[in-house]
């Protein structure tokens, strides 16, 4: 038996996500998961907030409280808006969480003990206005190339020419605005990254045909500009401490005090991975505590990621393109470095002792974009999470970016094809099916599964097409192909309908009521039907559905032989209400105006 490890990119702390960050990570993740557990595979779904870095620094500055009391406010508010949604995490963790601090400073301690860490003296931008060291993007300037005065220290938005803060003219603080800046020396640990590239590159090498071209293509192209050692740690104030002693006693041992090194935290893209195991640990901390037991030993959670035990476990990572690097290159370094150190120790023994789990099956995103252009939260433009639960049901949002993944190519959300598409699919077709079958069966079969009647040919064909779809659909999930399994999925809804409007129980009720029976059975089969395959994509109808023919929820993954013999003859049946409301016209034009059309692209 499979177990499966899901994980998808940890949304930054600062600010609600938009459709686009569902699209490219959450959304996709958690179809995949519900799709894992209906099959009956034990499931771990895991995410959580990505809290360290500059970014949420200034933010929870501007808030006017400390980056620990802004982190714990914000958490719980996109823990919230994920359930909204019905993300169906396993744990929606942290990471500033003392489990990520605790595998952070030891993994760090492992790499440094096996050489993989060097110390290095680097020139930093100091503000003195705003009494801090200033990352790259926070310096800006005029670009010496275009002479665009609002250059980044990283790159030129106008010229897109990679910049270093040095060749900026006339440079001042992002923050601030102030000039009174200058250029300090500052002492940071680098992971030698370059001892792995062929180790690397083997392991990518061996991805091709299985990960996505998009992802083995900016892995391999990262490769093969040469793999640069990387800094690991920051001048901030928020984060894990570098000095392992500064955050609290870890049992599990940290880097030893390094000179120059005091009050520094290490850099948020080499915790934040880490955090996929911290989330992991804290997962199993939190399933304890809730049932009352003390902590469990590491070797409880352990066994997802490590040792003989993970043996059948297949870990999947969800994430947009940006996010490819740091996923195939950057947090794989780490483990593999520390793996390398723990086989130099002697070879693997079990469990204590054994190397971390990499990816198996990485999925990357491209873009989904609002109108051709990029969701703004400073510009206010396109939908967020908040916004879209207080326009429609999460439903909609999932069916509609579900259907549009941005696998193949980058996406674009805009209301007219949204309205038709919903409109389309969910009203009329889904919507329609299960409201016309149920209201037919309490007018003219007391609303129960009537018996009697003898299947007949386009029941056979009914029963060979489903299969077949079925069939289909099961593979396209299988392979995370999410766009074409939501059209093989409206490919089934679309089966129901011809289906019930050539066996036509209503005209066949006058003459053969035996015949009408038939029909209206198979017509409830299907719905019963369609709640379970619905349910990864949108759980919250499904449940309705699935209530409407008396069937438990959520519900196993159906097998294409007897995918119409679920429901007994004589089963209580219900309509719903109003399953999906048409989006009107009259809405799209508002929330046009309000969310941004066309125009500012
Ligand atoms: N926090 C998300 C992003 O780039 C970033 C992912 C971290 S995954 C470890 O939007
Ligand atoms: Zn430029």
């Amino acid at each position: 038996m499979t177990r499966i490890l899901i994980t998808s990119a940890l949304p930054y702390i600062n600010g609600i996500k938009h459709l686009g960050t569902l699209a490219g990570s959450m959304l996709p993740a958690d179809v995949f998961a519900r799709f894992q557990r209906a099959l009956g595979r034990e499931t771990l779904y895991l995410c959580a907030t990505d809290e360290h870095g500059t970014p949420t620094e200034l933010a929870a500055a501007e808030a006017g409280l400390d980056p620990a009391t802004f982190c714990a406010q914000q958490h719980d508010v996109q823990y919230d808006l994920g359930r909204k949604f019905g993300l169906s995490w396993d744990h929606f963790g942290r990471s500033s969480s003392p489990q990520n601090h605790r595998l952070t400073q030891r993994f760090a301690r492992e790499l440094w003990e096996a050489g993989f860490i060097e110390e290095r003296v680097t020139q930093q931008v100091y503000s003195n206005a705003d009494k801090r060291f200033l990352p790259d993007r926070y310096v800006i300037g005029t670009c010496p190339h275009c002479g665009y005065e609002a250059a980044r220290g990283d790159q030129c938005e106008n010229c897109t020419r990679v910049l270093d803060p040095a060749d900026l003219i006339k440079p001042r603080s992002a923050v601030s605005g102030s000039d009174d800046i200058e250029i300090r020396p500052s002492k940071h640990l680098f992971l030698r990254q370059s001892l792995f590239a062929d180790k690397l590159r083997l392991w990518i090498d061996g991805k091709k045909g299985d990960w996505p071209l998009l992802v083995t293509s900016i892995a391999l192209k990262w490769l093969d500009e040469g793999l640069q050692d990387r800094g690991i740690t920051r001048d901030l104030e928020w984060g894990v401490p570098v000095n392992a002693h500064e955050w609290g006693p870890n049992p599990h041992g940290g880097l030893p005090d390094i000179e120059g090194l005091a009050g520094k935290v290490f850099y948020v893209w080499f915790d934040a991975p880490i955090e996929y195991i911290g989330a992991t640990w804290e997962w199993a901390d939190a399933k304890a505590a809730e049932e009352g037991r003390a902590p469990p030993a590491d070797a409880v959670w352990e066994r997802w990621w490590r040792g003989p035990e993970a043996a059948d476990v297949t870990y999947v990572e969800f994430m947009g393109k940006d996010n490819v690097p740091f996923h195939t290159v950057g947090f794989p370094c780490t483990l593999i470095g520390v793996n390398e150190k723990l086989e130099a120790e002697g070879g693997w023994r079990p469990a204590s002792n054994s190397p971390w789990k990499l990816v198996d099956r990485l999925k990357g995103f491209n873009w989904l974009d609002y109108y051709g252009g990029k969701f703004s939260t400073s510009q206010k433009r396109g939908v967020f999470m908040d916004h879209a639960l207080e326009l429609l049901p999460a439903d909609y949002w999932r069916w509609w970016v579900t259907a549009n993944t941005p696998e193949t190519s980058d996406a674009t959300f805009t209301w007219e094809q949204f309205q038709a598409q919903v409109n389309a699919d969910l009203a009329d077709v889904l919507g329609n099916f299960v409201n016309r079958i149920l209201k037919f069966t309490e007018t003219r079969f007391e609303g129960v599964v009537p018996s009697g009647g003898a299947p007949g040919e386009l029941e056979t064909k009914l029963e060979a097409d489903v299969a077949a779809k079925l069939v289909e659909l099961t593979e396209l999930m299988e392979a995370m192909e999410f766009r074409k399994s939501a059209q093989a999925l409206r490919q089934l809804w679309v089966l129901g309908n011809q289906y019930l409007t050539e066996a036509a129980p209503w005209t066949a009720i006058k003459t053969d009521p035996a015949r009408a029976a038939v029909a209206v059975r198979y017509g409830l089969n299907l719905v019963a039907l369609f709640a379970k395959v619905s349910e990864p994509f949108i759980p919250f109808s499904a449940e309705t559905i699935a209530t409407a023919v008396g069937e438990g929820f959520p519900g196993r993954w159906p097998q294409p032989q007897g995918a119409l013999s679920i429901l007994p003859e004589g089963r209580a049946v219900k309509a719903p209400e109003v399953l999906f409301r048409k989006v009107e016209d009259a809405q799209v034009a508002e929330w046009r105006a309000r969310f941004g059309g066309p125009e500012e692209a």
